[in-house]
């Protein structure tokens, strides 16, 4: 069977990933099989360009086609923050919990939205990117143990449990991951199926 790299270590996005592609057509690997992969410094200005360097250095590395994933939460009342900085506001889940909270204390505006950007490279190239977003609110406590990262605080419009109240199957029928991940598959299904014609 063909393999794609998703250029992550991060375990979570890894297994949302794996429910979301199934195990029928491809089998997915990540950087966590890839140990000796050197890291790349993530400079971009938004999530799209954070993503295509993830792609692109994972790609060449790798030397299979790769796909990476930059996701981040954007909270209205705090000029988007933390935005591409999601994963770097502080040093645990934990805390990067706590200091949101801490900044949204006494704000009555809660509204926010997880993004995600999906950038894909094939031969040391990026073809294609995608972005996906779930708008939503910040709780004012922390709730369930479900997911990762500022799971616990984030709750999906038209719900009122957390994203980590959520089951995994929940959480994957509508997040930021899912909407980016639909237009990706769409995209390479619309590939594939003019290589089918170009073959026969
Ligand atoms: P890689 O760069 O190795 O993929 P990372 O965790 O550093 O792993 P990002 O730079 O894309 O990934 O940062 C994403 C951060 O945004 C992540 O660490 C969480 O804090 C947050 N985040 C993204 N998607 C999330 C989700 O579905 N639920 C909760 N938090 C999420």
């Amino acid at each position: 069977m063909s393999y794609i790299v998703i250029a992550t270590s991060n375990a979570h996005k890894v297994q949302e990933y794996a429910k979301l592609i199934g195990d029928e057509k491809v089998e997915l690997k990540s950087l966590l099989d890839y140990p000796g992969f050197p890291g790349v410094e993530e400079n971009g200005a938004t999530f799209a360009e954070n993503a295509a360097i993830k792609a692109l250095a994972a790609c060449k590395y790798c030397d299979v086609p790769a796909f990476a994933d930059d996701s981040g939460l954007e909270i209205a009342a705090l000029d988007n923050r933390p935005g591409i900085y999601s994963a770097r506001y502080a040093a645990t889940d934990a805390e990067r919990i706590a200091r949101v909270l801490g900044e949204m204390e006494g704000v009555t505006d809660r509204r926010a939205r997880f993004v995600c950007a999906i950038a894909i490279a094939i031969n040391g190239e990026i073809i294609e990117s995608f972005e996906g977003e779930i708008k939503g609110t910040i709780g004012f406590t922390p709730k369930g143990t479900n997911g990762f990262g500022y799971d616990p605080i984030f709750i999906p419009d038209g719900m009122t449990r957390s994203f980590a109240e959520l089951t995994d199957a929940e959480k994957n029928a509508i997040s930021h991951r899912h909407n980016a991940f639909v237009k990706a598959q769409e995209f390479v299904e619309d590939q594939m199926s003019v290589l089918d014609e170009d073959f026969n």
